[in-house]
């Protein structure tokens, strides 16, 4: 490990030696499972893999049919939902407007909560700022994708909720509320808390079930647009709402204590 640190090293100086050319060459080749940060206080993001999956499930209505989706591209997101401590950055800098109660659970490392959808797009708008990044919400495929990181069970590590695997009402570690971000282990491809801890908002407009979803992970934006998708359940709802095809929606400007999201960006 030493010496594999210490070529690293090496390759890092002669990559910053080589100026412009070296900085464009290591965002092009940003691999799947790399973890990177586009500022020392955003978000950390992961690279996830191009592939193809199938999306949702035959257990409800609102997720059938299961149907295959096709990412041609690998994408980064955040591994964590963001937090007070993100969000709170903005807040001081000018780029958020709204500054949420946090339920005198804490703020810091948890799950910025009590946003709406269109307070998320205010964050996503200062990050892009700030770095001079395009990043956006997740598309709601893009989402399940990553949430199952190549898994067809119920939950990312298997076929029952079982215990101290997510922040949920019957799973998690009877802590009241939220958990902070990354208490639990991430999934096959470094995220965490896709299940429960907050629910996620993603792009994509409501429509009561998957019938003519797109299947190229884009996001589905007609439907009733007045309402937007919630992914992941949260603290709130039993295990069985937190399974990786379980979806939800809100009116897109209600601030509700369950409710936060995490970043996406694309890479190329
Ligand atoms: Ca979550």
């Amino acid at each position: 490990m030493v010496v594999a640190g210490y070529r690293l090293r090496v390759l890092a100086l002669a990559l910053a030696g080589a100026g412009l050319a070296a900085s464009s060459a290591r965002a092009a080749d940003r691999l799947p499972g790399e973890v990177f940060r586009d500022c020392d206080a955003c978000d950390e993001m992961v690279v996830v893999p191009a592939g193809d999956f199938v999306m949702g499930s035959r257990g409800k209505a609102s997720e059938s049919p299961p149907h295959k989706v096709t990412l041609k591209k690998p994408f980064a997101i955040g591994r964590r939902e963001v937090t007070f401590a993100e969000w709170d950055r903005c807040v001081a800098a000018g780029g958020c407007g709204y500054s949420p109660p946090d339920q005198g659970w804490g703020r810091g490392d948890r799950p910025a909560i009590n946003l709406g959808w269109d307070d998320a797009n205010q964050y996503i708008a200062w990050l892009s700022k700030q770095t001079g990044k395009t990043y956006r919400l997740p598309s709601e495929a893009e989402w399940e994708y990553a949430a199952r990181a190549g898994t067809t069970t119920p939950f990312w590590w298997g076929k029952e909720a079982g215990k101290g695997h997510a922040q949920c009402a019957d799973c998690g570690d009877k802590t009241p509320g939220t958990a902070p971000a990354g208490s639990f282990r991430p999934n096959g491809f470094g995220l965490y808390d896709t299940a429960g801890n907050a629910a996620e908002w993603v792009e994509d407009c409501w429509n009561p079930s998957f019938a003519g979803a797109p299947t190229d992970g884009a996001a589905w934006t007609t439907g009733d647009c007045s309402l937007r998708v919630l992914r992941g359940g949260s603290f709130l709802d039993k295990s069985a709402a937190v399974g990786s095809a379980a979806r939800f929606r809100y009116d897109y400007d209600v601030r509700y204590y369950a409710n936060g999201f995490r970043v996406a960006r694309d890479i190329k």
